[in-house]
């Protein structure tokens, strides 16, 4: 029998990679969407197929970290061995402006689940093990650097204080209900996966709509944060091998670098062979009431507990994200700007969806 993974925000970037990799591992893959008015499924339509086939091995359920009901249903439901917490509203800068609802979905809905798990566990007997999707972000305004398993937290934002919450409760039902539950701190990973308006993406993007002439200006906030930016297909990797442990523990994901979004516009830019300078304007709309200076992480625990290390150097990330926007543009034709769907596309669409 395969094992059965359940995961929260499998719509999200790394949702996506981390189906792919449980899937590539012959798991059953179940995920949890939210009923949008637009389609919200891109990043996992080519890997479903058709839920009467014997070959499907991925299953959508609709849900939400708001609905308590829906989480206790679903997880009755699938049975998974493991499940995978990834489902937040996750943008730092939207978290001021809506900072009930993130903690909403990142602080009780990381309790809901656990509460959830807890009744399913003590009902059924059935061991479940658990990954909380922790952050960075909970470091917030600089203790140490690097930043490790030990460092104090100070979070900067509503989004932070929320993951904060749901990492303290993740240890305390470990600790109260001998649950199998790990935390990762995962430090900024990225990808030509990444949601547009996180600061990676909104630069290449730019640059590839800059190319072929659709852009001018990018309006920007805060150049001079640093952050510790890896690849999300390493990242999700790290995800699955602490929940492959003999025990349940907390580890740190980074690559041990640091760098500054200037450094970052430089480097993408300069790949594109244009001056970021000619482009970039400030905006303030883009600042933080708060903000995070410096994040570099140290990942020894996990190299040496999880034996994971990044494959992939800053470097390399750039390129490859300033890469896949510059192909992806370049597939659309010059009259239409918008990406074409082709029916066999829009067909898995209305599949994944359903109803
Ligand atoms: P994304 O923003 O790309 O994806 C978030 C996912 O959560 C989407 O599938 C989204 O669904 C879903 N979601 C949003 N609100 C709810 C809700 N109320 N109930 C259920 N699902 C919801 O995030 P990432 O993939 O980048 O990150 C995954 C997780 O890891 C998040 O928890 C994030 O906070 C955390 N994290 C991310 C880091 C990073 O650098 N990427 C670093 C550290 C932590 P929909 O598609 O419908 O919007
Ligand atoms: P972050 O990522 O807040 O670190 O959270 P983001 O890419 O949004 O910002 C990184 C830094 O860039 C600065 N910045 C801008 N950011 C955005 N989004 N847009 C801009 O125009 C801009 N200009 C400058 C920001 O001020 C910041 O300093 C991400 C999310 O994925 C979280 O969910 C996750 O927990 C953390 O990474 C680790």
């Amino acid at each position: 029998m395969s094992k059965k993974a359940l995961i929260t925000g499998i719509t999200g970037q790394d949702g996506s990679y981390l189906s792919e990799l449980l899937l590539s591992k012959g798991y059953e893959v179940h995920g949890i969407i939210r009923r949008t008015s637009t389609f919200n499924t891109d990043r996992i339509e080519h890997m479903y197929r058709d839920p009467h086939l014997p070959e499907a091995k991925l299953f959508l359920h609709y849900g939400d970290l708001t609905d308590g009901t829906t989480l206790r249903r679903i997880l009755e439901e699938v049975e998974p061995n493991e499940v995978y917490n990834l489902g937040a509203q996750s943008h730092v800068r939207v978290s001021f402006d809506a900072p009930e609802y993130t903690v909403d979905a990142v602080g009780m809905g990381t309790l809901r689940l656990l509460e959830a798990l807890r009744d399913y566990s003590d009902r059924t007997g059935n061991k479940v093990r658990y990954y909380q999707a922790g952050s960075s972000e909970m470091f917030g305004k600089v203790q140490a650097v690097p930043q490790s398993e030990v460092t104090p937290f100070y979070p900067r934002s509503p989004y932070a204080c929320a993951k904060v919450y749901g990492h303290w409760q993740t240890i305390n039902y470990r600790e109260s209900y001998d649950m199998f539950a790990c935390n990762g701190i995962l430090f900024n990973h990225e990808s030509p996966r990444r949601g547009e308006t996180f600061v990676t993406r909104k630069i290449t993007r730019a640059i590839a709509r800059i190319v072929t002439g659709q852009q001018k200006k990018l309006y920007m906030g805060n150049l001079d944060s640093k952050r510790d930016w890896g690849y999300a297909k390493d990242y999700v990797e790290a995800m699955w091998l602490m929940l492959q442990q003999e025990n349940p523990d907390d580890y740190v994901i980074a690559t041990g670098e640091t760098h500054s979004v200037k450094e970052f516009l430089e480097l993408a830019f300069g790949y594109a062979n244009l001056n970021w300078k000619d482009y970039v304007e400030f905006d303030e709309r883009y600042l933080r009431p708060a903000e995070v200076d410096l994040l570099i992480g140290d990942p020894s625990k996990a190299l040496t507990q999880l034996g994971w290390k990044p494959s992939v150097n800053f470097n390399e990330l750039v390129n490859l994200m300033v890469e896949a926007d510059l192909n992806a543009l370049n597939i659309y034709s010059d009259v239409q700007k918008t990406p074409k769907m082709s029916v066999e596309q829009a067909m898995i669409r209305q599949e994944v969806v359903g109803l």
